[in-house]
């Protein structure tokens, strides 16, 4: 095989993987952490505080991230990540408490019920 003919044979090696669609790879990845423990002042703070969560996991459905490496023509990496809902429960918690005393307040609940 000449030089002429490699380049040939590599040219049409590249040719086939593209239209053939090339090397893909998609992967799902479910995270979930253990749940921060918080107390409430009282009954009303929690209420306020699980009717804030509530809204805000409908209105966001899942937290979720996407990565995508793309090297063209030869290869796909698609990555998802999928949050469960410890994640948002805690990231709920850490904005709520506001002075970070694993405790939250009437006034916190309501702080964080408004900022929606
Ligand atoms: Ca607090």
């Amino acid at each position: 095989m000449n030089a002429s003919s490699r380049l040939t044979a590599s040219f049409l090696l590249i040719a086939s993987l593209c239209v053939t669609g090339c090397v893909s790879h998609e992967e799902t990845v479910y995270q979930e952490e253990p749940r921060v423990s918080v107390e409430f002042e009282n009954e009303t703070a929690g209420r306020i505080f699980y009717e804030a969560l509530s809204k805000t996991e409908r209105r966001l459905d899942r937290s979720e991230s996407s990565t995508q490496i793309n090297i063209p023509v030869v290869f796909e990496h698609k990555t998802r990540v999928v949050r469960g809902q410890n994640a948002a429960f805690n990231a709920a918690v850490r904005r709520c408490d506001t002075n970070n005393d694993g405790r939250i307040t009437e006034q916190e609940a309501r702080i964080f019920a408004n900022q929606g």
